[in-house]
């Protein structure tokens, strides 16, 4: 056989044996919390590859997200790192085919014949065993390695034979054939051709079977992941239910200025806080089982529960707009909500820390982590370990079952799913910081236009009014003013809502006296200590966007 037409078969094949293989795990992931390897080696690829080329990529899909109108910028990109890391297996399993082709062809059939489908299935295991350890190393599966591992060396042997089965089957020929493209020219009848027709409904059927089994598996996997996300819906809502949160609770439920209607939510409803993590899945944590551990330069290791943390410290309600460093100005990547928790200051205070210590650097469950300064926590009261959003416990997406806060910082030096806390006696690098991104991460200032509202014209001593309005937000500095200009005129300025908090961002408004007419709107802020955000144009790497936001409308 060409190796053109060899190469050919182990590629359908490769499809053919891997498409119900990513359905088999799939399924057996939903069903028995058995490892899904796709997802795994996109996670460890993301984490293993330098700095620059994950940063470019973060930085185009952001791109692409926003200017194609996609809708949410982290909800899609979720669904484009899922599909990248679904087509990667795929390819991954196409080469596979193409190389176990290869092989059975360069072997002798005597041994082909003898070994039955021993050569398939080392082969499917040596192929597949960076993957198994790849996805053991994930450790986020609920059966033991062993039972893992043992799981993924069946499936991916299995996969292999599958390939030995249809290379037997694809490349039995009449040794006389040497070129495939001569078969169109040779009488209908011979052998040739009815092998080339045998072939061909060989490759249907088994199309068949593995669609129809992939198609089958995927959609009990997903039933069965639609069951699982019902059930977390239905106790998030009885948790919501008995939190009862009152909208009119709000601290600044008396504030004067209203905001312009169509400015985004002052308080972010709980399903839509942006949602950033460094893998395609979040961690599933256990609450009654879980303990933060404090270890390093301790007196003694401690470890706390949950309820520990909840019923040993006066728990903090803040109200925190946070906001990813890879938001772009004006993006969606920055939300607002109740935090509750409890003071790092005073934990810190009952671990008992050396004299030596200096920073605590703090891991979560998904391998994230980052190092904080005992002199900021000491000079920051606020500074949280957080069990709480919203008044309910944090989702998992969110965190669950805690998370820091620290106000003024970007979220990339906020770890979720907290399992420990090294005490250390020098600072290191966290885990966007070693990938080049800013090591203090402090929040800029930014200003965002979220509405003119022409079709919500209000009239005032004769005039038309047309409300124009958004959020300024300067991490824990305040806003202290936020200025608005139209087209080339002066810079004027918007009446600012009293915040939720301190470190929240402020929803500014400005009646604009209407005139006919395409106009630019350009909004800029200054912080609480007087310093007026920066109007040079930048990205979001290493520092975070900076720059003025502008709308044109034609009214
Ligand atoms: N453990 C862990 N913590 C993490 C991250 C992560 O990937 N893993 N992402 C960080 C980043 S970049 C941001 S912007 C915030 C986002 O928090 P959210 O997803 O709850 O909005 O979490 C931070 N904490
Ligand atoms: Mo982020």
């Amino acid at each position: 056989m060409k190796t053109r037409t060899t190469l050919l078969f182990g590629i359908i094949s490769g499809v053919l044996m891997t498409a119900p293989l990513m359905a088999l795990l799939y399924l057996a992931e939903q069903s028995q919390g058995l490892p899904f390897v796709p997802f795994d080696l996109f996670d460890w690829l993301a984490r293993n590859l330098p700095g620059d080329i994950i940063v470019n990529t973060i930085e185009t899909m952001v791109d692409i997200i926003r200017r194609l109108d996609l809708g949410a910028t982290d909800s899609t990109a979720k669904t484009v790192e899922h599909i990248q890391a679904l087509a990667m297996f795929l390819g991954g399993g196409v080469t596979g085919g193409a190389i176990f082709f290869l092989i059975a062809r360069a072997l002798p059939s005597a041994i082909k014949g003898l070994t039955g489908s021993i050569v398939g299935i080392v082969f499917g295991v040596v192929f597949g065993l960076p993957l198994i350890l790849i996805s053991l190393d994930a450790g986020i599966y609920d059966p033991s390695e062993a039972v893992s591992g043992l799981w993924l060396v069946v499936t991916f042997g299995a996969w292999g034979a599958g390939l030995q089965w249809m290379a037997e089957r694809l490349q039995r020929e009449p040794a006389a054939v040497q070129d495939a493209n001569a078969v169109v020219t040779q009488p209908a009848g011979s052998s040739v051709f009815a092998q080339q027709i045998s072939r061909r409904a060989f490759l249907i059927r088994v199309g068949g079977a593995t669609a129809t089994f992939t198609v089958i598996g995927a959609g009990i996997g997903r039933y069965l992941a639609y069951l699982d996300e019902q059930e977390y819906q239905e106790f998030i809502e009885k948790n919501r239910a008995a939190a009862e949160l009152m909208p009119g609770d709000l601290p600044n439920a008396d504030a004067m200025v209203e905001p312009a209607p169509g400015t985004r939510p002052e308080y972010t409803p709980l399903e839509d806080h942006y949602r950033i993590d460094i893998n395609t899945r979040p961690a599933e944590i256990n609450g009654d089982e879980w303990r933060l551990t404090f270890d390093g330069l301790v007196d003694e290791p401690v470890e706390f529960s949950l309820a520990d943390l909840q019923n040993n410290y006066e728990p903090i309600d803040q109200y925190v707009t946070l906001a990813c460093i890879s938001n772009p100005v004006a993006g969606d990547l920055t939300s607002t909500l109740r935090w509750t928790g409890a003071s790092l200051q005073e934990i810190l205070a009952d671990a008992g820390l050396k004299a030596e210590a200096t920073h605590i650097k703090i891991s979560g469950a998904d391998g994230f982590f980052e190092t904080v300064a005992l002199d900021l926590i000491e000079s920051d009261p606020r500074i949280m370990l957080a069990y709480n959003w919203d008044g309910i416990p944090l989702l998992h997406k969110h965190g669950f079952p805690l998370r820091i806060y620290i106000p003024d910082r970007y979220g990339m030096k906020q770890p979720k799913w907290i399992t420990g806390i090294e005490v250390m006696d020098h600072d290191e690098e966290g885990y966007w910081v070693k990938r080049g991104w800013d090591k203090d991460a402090i929040m800029n200032t930014v200003s965002v236009i979220d509405v003119v509202a022409s079709d919500m014209t209000i009239e005032r001593d004769g005039q038309t009014l047309v409300p124009i309005g958004g959020i300024a937000h300067a991490g824990a500095r305040g806003i202290s003013k936020v200025e608005i200009k139209i087209d080339d005129g002066d810079w004027v300025e918007a009446q600012l809502r009293e915040p939720l908090s301190d470190t929240t961002w402020v929803i500014w408004r400005y009646d604009w006296p209407f005139a006919e007419g395409t106009h630019t709107f350009t909004v800029r802020a200054t912080d609480g200590n007087g310093t007026m955000q920066s109007s040079r144009k930048q990205g979001t790497y290493p520092s975070g966007a900076t720059g003025y936001h502008s709308r044109n409308r034609t009214l």
